[in-house]
């Protein structure tokens, strides 16, 4: 089950504002989806994320599969209940993760060998079992099993037809994925991908061939793969308001905030990204003005918040007023670096908390101005205010 409503279009650029209705609850796009590849979104509880704002959150086809394995899975009815987690949930197949195998896996036709990284015992994931697995996850979002074009392998960029080759067994990939998603009878919803590389004329016959069958949303893949930002923009620019304009527009693992608002003036509703957790394990916060390091020395006495006018619990306490609205503050830069250097499981848990909610404040943001009809000055003021620094 999927409906989607649009709300508002952006007169000036393909940006929209809709309401995604899934089985487990309703989505306002444009939004930004925490990743929980393990079923859990690294160092953040559950309430936590609700108390956020987060609306939609990822989970992993194949490490669930690894880990805890299928028969722990289907014993809970799938991830809400073993995640504790009972808003809409969006997996990914497994493409991209046992492509991210590198050396340890042999790609055919049929489907992809590899050996567990767990255990190194034999294994086969193919569109089939991609969607076998998701419909035991019950994810209110499933995604075709995809081959995601490398931009280069061992220093040789991607050539033409590699890449044809690769979007064409996708293509395939996904007529099995509809197929075996309609047979298990899986009442969520399945969404294509359209890959192509760094080719606009292949991603043009990948999007038209999967529009033809009919999908009720489509991904843009095989972006942000190591290759250079202008050639990302390039395919940003070109593929997502090519697609049906009364469907929903993902586009897979993007990006940085400024990736996320012109991907939303090229017409893309959802965003999933690793950028702001991870980044947040290592110390690297995001803030209005300009991305911070909180390992730096100049934080070490420093009493404000990593951003004052963040209204998030790191940044404002459990108030919710920002420092700059005279708010009390919440944790200083100083602790924050205290933390840090001190290897405290604490110091991710808050830096964490503040980079999503910077994320899915942004997407508020972007939202609120779409509805207002003002998402070009917006962008503009945006651009600016990161440019300028902290
Ligand atoms: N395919 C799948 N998942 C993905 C990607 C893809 O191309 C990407 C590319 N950025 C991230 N996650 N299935
Ligand atoms: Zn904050």
């Amino acid at each position: 089950m999927l409906q989607f409503d649009l709300i508002t279009t952006d007169s000036a650029s393909h940006a929209r504002r809709a309401r995604l209705t899934l089985n487990h609850g309703v989505v306002q796009t444009p939004i930004f989806m925490p990743v929980g590849t393990y079923g859990t979104v690294k160092g953040v509880m559950p309430r936590s994320l609700e108390e956020m704002g987060a609306q939609i959150i990822l989970g992993n086809t194949f490490h669930l599969w690894m880990r805890p394995g299928l028969d722990v899975m289907r014993s809970f009815g799938g991830l809400h209940a073993f995640e504790q987690w009972d808003k809409p949930i969006l997996t990914d197949s497994g493409g991209f993760q046992v492509w991210s195998l590198g050396e340890m896996r042999k790609i055919t036709e049929e489907g992809v060998h590899f050996a567990s990284p767990v255990n190194g015992d034999k294994l086969f994931m193919s569109p089939e079992v991609s969607m076998q697995i998701q419909t035991v996850l019950n994810s209110d979002i499933v995604m075709q099993l995809d081959e995601c074009t490398p931009y280069e392998t061992k220093g040789h960029i991607t050539t033409e037809a590699e890449a044809r080759q690769s979007m064409e067994m996708s293509l395939r990939w996904a007529r099995r994925s509809q197929e075996e998603f309609a047979r298990l009878q899986n009442p969520n919803a399945l969404f294509g991908i359209v890959q192509g590389g760094m080719f606009e004329h292949l991603r043009e016959e990948s999007l038209q061939q999967l529009v033809a069958m009919d999908f009720p949303g489509y991904a843009i893949g095989g972006v942000s793969v190591g290759e250079p930002k202008e050639e990302m923009r390039r395919i940003m620019a070109h593929t997502p308001h090519r697609l049906p304009q009364d469907k929903p527009r993902y586009l897979m693992g993007v990006g940085t905030p400024e990736d996320l608002v012109e991907g939303v003036a090229c017409g893309v509703d959802m965003f999933d990204c690793v950028m702001p957790t991870r980044n947040a394990r290592n110390g690297t916060v995001f803030t209005r003005y300009g991305d911070l390091k909180i390992r730096n020395a100049r934080h070490r006495s420093d009493h404000q918040p990593l951003d004052p006018s963040c209204t998030c619990y790191t940044c404002a306490g459990t108030s919710g007023v920002s420092w700059e609205n005279g708010g009390r503050g919440g944790f200083s830069r100083a602790y924050l670096h205290h933390l840090d250097r001190c290897g405290e499981m604490l110091g991710p848990m808050l830096t964490t908390i503040h980079n999503l909610h910077y994320y899915l404040n942004l997407m508020q943001e972007i939202r609120t101005a779409l509805e207002q009809a003002c998402f070009g000055a917006f962008r503009t003021a945006f651009a600016e205010q990161r440019a300028r620094g902290v």
